[in-house]
């Protein structure tokens, strides 16, 4: 089987966002869409020959095709040995963690995420490098430079693998390795948690839902939380993973894990609840009638981690995207150890991460994670929300209460306005940026705007410069609205505007986030114009 070497022409739209390079599956699917972007990947990544590569992804429409089209193009440039997920299958998490603990070079991640699937949805490819974190900025650009130039792309004729059968095959001097793609993952979680501890709370009549909305996340959530911990069956909601998710947005909010939220706010609710998305990156945490935001979750976690025995050593600092509310900042102050701000996007955080100056990592996103992974993990979180719960005994109201009363509590919200026209949007962040000199001293109501700048972030680690990275308004009061244009949409543009507001008194800690915020959402709408600039009367989805 000698290589085959194909003629092919630039794509002009093959740049990674956020996380990977997302599209439409129409898109994807276009000859010698998937071949470009991966020759580009393996023409950029010197000294990838000959070496231990990682492929998997969350299942989606095309996830079998393009997994096909990968393993041959890596037998034809010369990879050493290709592991491959069962069924192409693995996880985000789990595939950080494969890389990892087999030493691969890098890892390609087949996944758009939380972006709705099946053939009218979105697909995605990340590459990610050796630490298993997603390739920082000067990766994707160099990959997205070569994409710009590439005139051909080396592929092997052979029949598609059985990926269905563990175990060990050959294709053109490459060796090919099926693994299971839970088997690993529940090991480290076991690794780190106290399974004894969440086995006896499942044992003594603890009720949850964890709902995997028909993502990836299904057979890890049932091995774990089924089979390893001893949940009752039917503990998991949707937990087979189906190429169109089953109709489901994969995006773990109130508003799209409906089945969830109702479980958790009907008659006789379990005592947690939570969901992950497409990819099994991010969590969603519920108690009965309960709403956790990621940021106040984050700031829990971090105060509570030395609970659990991956952690009981302390943390080292702990790091938060800038959109993510500072709760997480007043734990680290309070446990004396540094807390950092990085721009939006979990491959900011390797470098932190790999430095040993951050253990714990969270995003407003319903992202969270630690350094056992260089992604971030929706059932790490969840389990270590269990284990928190296991060794407190209190129900999960009591302890968001608790930690309110102790650190304060910062309202928070996001409102998203989805699929507005990329014009106005663009046009809305360029006069923001462009008023940012004459925005402070500005008086809104009875308060003012004390400063506002544009986020710049320089890695301590490596000194790189990100900027752009989204207009921060802060007011007298300390409250702070940010915008920020998403990086992982395919159709049109989406304004994310993040709202919060520190509240330190305990009589006025109990309040409805949105009416607590109600006076601050007001402002964010009259210092962008967003109502009369979209013609949106409110934002597409809250959380
Ligand atoms: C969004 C989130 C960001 C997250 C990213 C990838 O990006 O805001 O926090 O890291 O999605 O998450 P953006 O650019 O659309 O705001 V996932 O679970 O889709 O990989
Ligand atoms: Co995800």
């Amino acid at each position: 089987m000698a290589p085959v070497i194909v003629q092919t022409t630039p794509f002009n739209d093959q740049k990674p966002g956020t996380s990977g390079l997302r599209k439409k599956v129409a898109v994807y699917s276009q000859p010698h869409y998937v071949a470009n972007f991966v020759q580009s990947i393996f023409d950029v990544m010197d000294g990838i020959r000959g070496q231990t590569v990682v492929v998997g992804g969350d299942g989606r429409f095309y996830n079998a095709e393009a997994i096909q089209i990968i393993i041959r193009m890596a037998a034809a440039n010369g990879i050493g040995r290709l592991l491959v997920g069962r069924g192409g299958i693995l996880s985000t998490p789990a595939a950080s963690n494969v890389i990892r603990k087999h030493k691969a070079f890098g890892g390609i991640i087949l996944s758009a995420s939380h972006n709705p699937g099946g053939p009218d949805g979105d697909f995605g490819i990340k590459y990610n490098t050796g630490n298993g974190g997603p390739a920082p900025e000067r990766i994707t650009d160099a990959i997205h430079r070569r994409t710009g130039e590439i005139t051909e792309y080396r592929t092997v004729e052979a029949p598609d693998l059985d990926l269905d059968r563990l175990g060990e095959t050959r294709l053109d001097g490459m060796a090919v390795e099926i693994i299971d793609p839970v088997a690993d993952y529940a090991d480290l979680m076991e690794s780190l948690f106290d399974f004894g501890r969440i086995r006896a709370m499942f044992q003594g009549g603890f009720r949850m839902t964890f709902d995997a909305l028909s993502a990836v996340t299904g057979p890890y959530a049932t091995e774990i939380l089924e089979n390893r911990l001893g949940a009752p069956a039917g503990t998991v909601l949707n937990g087979t993973p189906l190429p169109d998710f089953g109709g489901h947005h994969p995006d773990p909010n109130p508003v799209h894990a409906h089945d969830l939220v109702a479980a958790m706010t009907g008659p006789n609710p379990p005592d947690f609840g939570a969901a992950s998305d497409g990819d099994g990156d991010r969590n969603m945490i519920m108690g009965p009638n309960l709403f956790v935001t990621p940021s106040d979750s984050l700031a829990v976690l971090a105060a509570n981690a030395h609970l659990a025995p991956g952690y009981s050593a302390g943390l080292k600092g702990i790091a938060r995207s800038m959109p993510t509310s500072r709760a997480a900042d007043r734990v680290a102050a309070k446990l004396g150890i540094p807390g950092f701000e990085t721009p939006t996007g979990w491959k900011f955080f390797g470098n932190l991460l790999d430095a040993g100056m951050a253990t714990l990592c969270g995003e407003e996103s319903a992202g969270t994670g630690s350094d056992h992974v260089r992604e971030k993990d929706g059932l790490w979180a969840v389990l270590l929300w269990l284990n928190v719960l296991a060794v407190r005994g209190e129900p999960i109201g009591r302890i968001m209460t608790g930690h309110w009363r102790e650190y304060g509590r910062d309202y928070y919200t996001r409102h998203d306005y989805e699929d507005i026209d990329t014009a106005t949007a663009d046009a809305l962040m360029a006069d923001l940026r462009a008023a940012l000199p004459t925005l402070p001293g500005k008086a809104f109501g009875d308060t003012s705007v004390e400063a506002a700048d544009d986020f710049e972030y320089r890695d301590p680690v490596d000194g790189s410069v990100a900027s752009r990275q989204g207009v921060r308004v802060i007011l007298k009061d300390g409250s702070r609205v940010v915008y920020r244009l998403s990086g992982t949409g395919t159709g049109g543009a989406t304004l994310r505007v993040y709202m919060e507001r520190y509240e330190a008194d305990p009589a006025g800690q109990d309040r409805d986030a949105q009416e607590a915020l109600s006076g601050l959402i007001a402002i964010a709408d009259r210092i962008a114009g967003i109502r009369s600039r979209t013609g949106r009367e409110a934002p597409s989805v809250i959380t």
